[in-house]
Formats: structure tokens, C-alpha cells, sequence
């Protein structure tokens, strides 16, 4: 007995003097999750990236401290299909984040859209939450906003954010976005978030930021796993920042959006330091889409990379992405091994050693062995563009089947997905069909995608077939989910969401009436 007494006075000396209180050395213990996940930022946007302003020290920092992917891709080239692919590890075809109104087009739910995410949809968060891990997110959800589609449906414990984008609406004939405090809302954006499109100056990022150290300190004292998805929308238009970060960056508002999530970004690495977290919890950095060429000095920088948002030119699919695990991936480390925000899904699953669900066909795959080992795995790309598969990329080789810049519509209200950048054969007016006889680029010395490998030369004999094939084998398996974004109605908007009644928020809804959704991009 005295001797048990005497382990236990030890014990306790080694606790006060370490970690004990926050942190056990439990190898079962499973790892937490956080995703920094951006809306519209460049692969160019920040300084380990390249990007001459430097103006982005911490997000440098965690570079430094784990791995740097330069041929990272996102699933879609706008943010709903984007979001959508993130949680699920499916491309957009497969889980419903399409619409075939019109071939080849963009499409997403704003608030007159009627679809959003699939009950039978199994995302990262519902698995994780059977898991035991409390699951937050802070900031844009853009997967429907219906009730049956918010994220409080769909494994989240907890919600600070809207489930649109920050446009502003006249309040009357088109409700503002609503923000949610978890299943309620608690005022709309402009009525009761002020953003001042005069100045640029809003304060959602401060709140974001805020929203994500309070989740951070409960769930240290909790002890319980966790997954933080923090997706401030900032750097979409309409751009904004707060008064304190409002005219620092050599950039602009749009460089004043970025250092003010930089600075968050720095102060969620303090708080993980601080809590003991650091070595126990997987920090992955992303962003939904190409940065918005068409916004021209107000949008990001997509590098070296031809064209932006809403092109599946690389410029639209290339992310920047940084993965960090102190206790386990070694620092200063760069992959060019190709990897998908699809892939998330599998590796997270991997590192929390949870089997995946049953019956689901997933597009992504485990970055783990890369992550660790730094092994590399090839594995195909493939970009579409609505209902249409434009382009694959394996290996180094990338094949255009189809090519389009920007669509009449788009132009018409002010659109330019390439401005600046004009490849003839490449960069078409017109959707180019072909698929006939692919395009053919190497990414390697020609990342720009500006001089096409000519359909005679042996190197292009031998790729295309290899390329053909994987476009084959993906067509042979794929089952197209039911589209989710071709039935809209103005009475399906923001109306009256849940808690509006609360706070007077509630607005009258107009008749129903169904239409096909268009989509002009
Ligand atoms: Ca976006």
C-alpha cells in the first residue's frame, strides 16, 4: 500500500512539472484535426510559395515545420463542388455537386438553389463523430443551406459561420445570408455583421479567429479529440479586413484579407504550443479554388499557373497546400508527390486508424505513407468542369480535352477567367472540342501551360495512350450521382432560418416556383 502511495506522489510531481494535465501519453489516443481551408487563395499567394510581398511569416513557419506540396489539387474550380469534394473524398460527379442544365458549366448553391448534400453522403465529420471526436467548423459550409443540408445535420457539433457566400443582397427581394451560432441563426450579414464595402472593413475574421482558440482551449480540458474546420471567407469578394489590418500589405485589401488569416494562423500555432496540443494534432493548410483572376488586382495570385477560378487550366485546380504534425511528419520537408483535397479524407481516417465506411467509393487516397515515408504514389488528376471532363493530368503529362475560357454569359456580366493571358489554341472563346486529338502539355517544363506537344513526335505517341487508358478505366466505374444543383426557387431562399424569430430576423417567403437553375460560368 505505502508503496502504491509512493508511485502516486511521483506521478503526480512528474504531472506538475509536464504535460499530464492536458495531454496523456496514451499511444491509443487519437490524433486531432485541423483544417485550415482558404476561399479563393492562389498557389502564389503566400511566402513559401513565392510570392514577392513575404507577407505571410506564420503560415512560412508552419511550412517550415512540416511539408510543403507543390502539386496539390483541389476537385473543382469553385467553392460548393470544392467544399463538398473536401468532406467526402468524391469528385463532384459523384456526389451530386454538378448540375447538367447546361453542359460544362460551373455551378454551386447560392440561396435559391434547392439542393445541397446528400443524406446517403458519408462525410469526414459524421465518421469522426462516431469516432468520439468533437467536430467544429468556423465559417463558410457552402453544401446547402436548407436545414435537412447545414453542417449541425452532417456531423458537426458546432457552427459559427453562414452557409453562403458574404454577398450583399437589398434585404427585400433577396434576404441577406443569415450566421448561424450552431443551429441557430444569430443576425444577418450587413444588417447585423457589418461589412463595409466602402472601406473593406469587417471584423468576421477576428470573430473566426476567436471562435477557433475558445474551441481550442475547451477541447484541451475536455480531453477529447477533436476536429476544427476553419474556413474563413475573406479573401472572396467582397473582400475584407479588420481596422487594425485594413492598408498594411503592399497588395491591397485582397493582401490585407491574407495577413489577417495569417495572423490567425499564427495565433492557433501559439494556442497548440501552449496547450500541449502541438505534437498530437494534424494541421493541414488548403484552399477551395484557384484565386480569382476575374477580380484582377482584388483576387490572389495563382503563381506561375495559366488562368484561375472557374478554369481547369492549372491556375483553377493548382492549391497551395501544407500539411504539419510535429509528432510525426518532419519538418521542411517538400512533396511534389500529386495530391487531392479528396485525399484528406482517407488520410485522416488512416491517422486516427478508423476503418473506412463501408460500400463508398472514394477518389482520393491516403497521404499517410507520403506524409511519413515521403513516398510517392502515381495517381491521376482529372479535372472537370460541370458534367464534362476537360482534362487529365498523370505523371508529368497533361491531356485537354476540352478548352474554354470564359462563356459568353460570364463575359456578358463582366467575367474574364484569363485576363492578361491569351495561348492561341489554348485559352479559347469558344468550349474547343478536342477530343479528338487531346492537347498534350508537360507540367514539368512547361507548368504555364503555353506550348503544346505536337500530335507527330514520339513522346506524344507514347503518352497519349497511357492518358487515354486512365480516362477509360475512370469512365468504366463511374456512377454519376443525381445533380443537386438544376432545381431553384426564390421561396427556397434564406428566409426564415431557424432563430430568426428570435431576434426578428424573419422574412416573408415569396410563392413557390420552380425553375431550372442557369449558370452563366
Ligand atoms: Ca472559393
Amino acid at each position: 500500500m505505502s508503496s502504491q502511495i509512493s508511485l502516486y506522489i511521483v506521478w503526480f510531481v512528474l504531472c506538475v512539472h509536464s504535460r499530464c494535465s492536458v495531454q496523456s501519453n496514451d499511444s491509443n489516443k487519437k490524433p486531432n484535426f485541423i483544417i485550415l481551408f482558404m476561399d479563393d487563395m492562389g498557389w502564389g499567394d503566400l511566402g513559401c510559395y513565392g510570392h514577392p510581398a513575404r507577407e505571410t511569416p506564420n503560415l512560412d513557419k508552419m511550412a517550415s515545420q512540416g511539408l510543403l506540396f507543390t502539386d496539390f489539387y483541389t476537385a473543382s474550380a469553385i467553392c460548393s463542388p470544392s467544399r463538398a469534394s473536401l468532406l467526402t473524398g468524391r469528385l463532384p460527379i459523384r456526389n451530386g455537386f454538378y448540375s447538367t442544365n447546361q453542359v460544362a458549366r460551373n455551378s454551386y448553391a447560392p440561396q435559391e438553389v434547392l439542393g445541397g448534400i446528400a443524406a446517403s453522403e458519408v462525410l469526414i465529420s459524421e465518421v469522426l463523430q462516431k469516432a468520439g471526436y468533437r467536430n467544429k467548423i468556423v465559417g463558410k459550409w457552402h453544401l446547402g443551406h436548407q436545414a435537412e443540408y447545414l453542417p449541425l445535420r452532417h456531423g458537426f457539433h458546432e457552427w459559427f459561420g453562414a452557409p453562403n457566400c458574404h454577398y450583399k443582397y437589398d434585404g427585400k427581394i433577396i434576404p441577406n445570408i443569415p450566421v448561424y451560432k450552431d443551429h441557430l441563426m444569430t443576425g444577418r450579414y450587413y444588417d447585423d455583421y457589418k461589412i463595409d464595402h466602402e472601406t473593406g472593413v469587417a471584423n468576421l475574421t477576428q470573430m473566426y479567429i476567436e471562435e477557433a482558440l475558445v474551441f481550442l482551449d475547451r477541447q484541451a480540458k475536455a480531453k477529447q479529440p477533436f476536429f476544427l474546420y476553419w474556413a474563413p471567407d475573406a479573401t472572396h469578394t467582397p473582400l475584407y479586413a479588420s481596422e487594425k489590418f485594413r492598408g498594411h500589405s503592399s497588395r491591397g485589401l485582397y493582401g490585407d484579407a491574407v495577413m489577417e488569416i495569417d495572423y490567425g494562423v499564427g495565433k492557433i500555432l501559439d494556442k497548440l504550443k501552449q496547450l500541449h496540443l502541438d505534437d498530437n494534432t494534424f494541421m493541414f493548410f488548403s484552399s477551395d479554388n484557384g484565386a480569382a483572376t476575374y477580380a484582377f488586382t482584388e483576387g490572389g495570385s495563382n503563381g506561375p499557373f495559366l488562368c484561375g477560378k472557374q478554369t481547369t487550366f492549372e491556375g483553377g485546380f493548382r492549391q497551395p497546400a501544407i500539411a504539419r504534425w510535429p509528432g510525426m511528419i518532419k519538418g521542411g520537408q517538400v512533396s511534389h508527390q500529386v495530391g487531392n483535397l479528396m485525399d484528406l479524407y482517407l488520410t485522416m481516417l488512416d491517422m486516427a486508424s478508423l476503418s473506412r465506411p463501408k460500400g463508398v467509393v472514394f477518389d482520393g487516397i491516403s497521404l499517410l505513407p507520403t506524409m511519413l515515408n515521403g513516398t510517392k504514389k502515381d495517381r491521376p488528376v482529372f479535372y472537370y468542369r460541370g458534367d464534362t471532363l476537360f482534362k487529365v493530368r498523370l505523371g508529368q503529362y497533361k491531356a485537354h480535352f476540352y478548352t474554354w475560357n470564359t462563356p459568353r454569359e460570364a463575359q456578358d456580366i463582366g467575367y474574364h477567367y484569363c485576363p492578361g493571358q491569351r495561348i492561341d489554341k489554348v485559352t479559347t472563346d469558344q468550349m474547343a472540342n478536342y477530343t479528338q486529338a487531346p492537347l498534350l502539355f508537360h507540367l514539368g517544363r512547361d507548368p504555364g501551360e503555353k506550348f503544346i506537344i505536337p500530335s507527330h513526335t514520339a513522346e506524344y505517341q507514347t503518352v497519349m495512350p497511357r492518358l487515354l487508358k486512365t480516362v477509360h478505366e475512370h469512365r468504366r466505374d463511374l456512377r454519376p450521382a443525381k445533380p443537386q444543383f438544376n432545381l431553384c426557387d426564390l421561396a427556397v431562399q434564406n428566409w426564415a432560418p431557424a432563430g430568426c424569430e428570435k431576434i426578428n430576423r424573419c422574412q416573408m417567403a415569396p410563392m413557390s416556383y420552380l425553375y431550372n437553375c442557369t449558370w452563366p460560368y
